[in-house]
């Protein structure tokens, strides 16, 4: 796991847009997302049992498996701003990818993920994801409950999202 603050500079998404300043692990923390580096999947399944996950799936995306098309229609959807009205946690299993979280200010922290690096995001938070320029990101997702792991694209109505309100109270007030 490597964070930092996305420079903001045209260009594909899935290059590192690494503007040099880095992000601590305090200000991840203070964000409500927590990281973990678990190389065995008994840890995994430990977290998901003590954080009460029901549901998992498996996605690899990459041109290979999605066909190159399929593949590069996800990859724009999954760097649509969104949230979830749930906890989640992104399990990568091989290769590497990266989820710009927004910051209290609402610039973008960019945070790389690659193999066996865990993270859980809360509900509410703005989030974004997009492979490397690997193209490949094997992943677990897990989540709480089905319906809720819908992405709500950011608007007006996202502003106004219950778990969303809930979220900025939590985070303005772990500042
Ligand atoms: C999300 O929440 O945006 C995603 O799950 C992206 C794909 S999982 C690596
Ligand atoms: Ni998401």
């Amino acid at each position: 796991m490597k964070a930092y603050w996305y420079d903001n500079l045209p260009g594909d998404q899935r290059e590192p847009h690494d503007s040099g300043r880095a992000a601590s692990a305090e200000q991840l923390s203070k964000l409500g997302i927590l990281h973990y580096h678990l190389p065995s999947r008994a840890d995994v399944d430990a977290l998901a049992r003590e954080r009460g996950y029901k549901n998992r799936d498996e996605i690899t995306i990459s041109p290979a498996t999605m066909g190159a098309a399929a593949y590069e229609a996800k990859v724009r959807a999954f760097f649509d701003e969104h949230l979830h009205e749930d906890e989640e946690i992104r399990y990568i299993l091989d290769g590497a990818g990266f989820f710009d979280v927004r910051s209290r200010g609402d610039d973008w922290l960019r945070i790389r993920l690659e193999r066996f690096d865990v993270m859980v995001m809360p509900a509410g938070i703005y989030h974004r994801f997009t492979t490397d320029d690997k193209n490949y990101t094997k992943a677990m997702r897990l989540f709480k409950d089905d319906p809720k792991w819908t992405p709500l694209v950011r608007g007006a109505e996202t502003e106004e999202n219950e778990y969303r309100k809930e979220y900025v109270k939590m985070r303005d007030g772990a500042a």
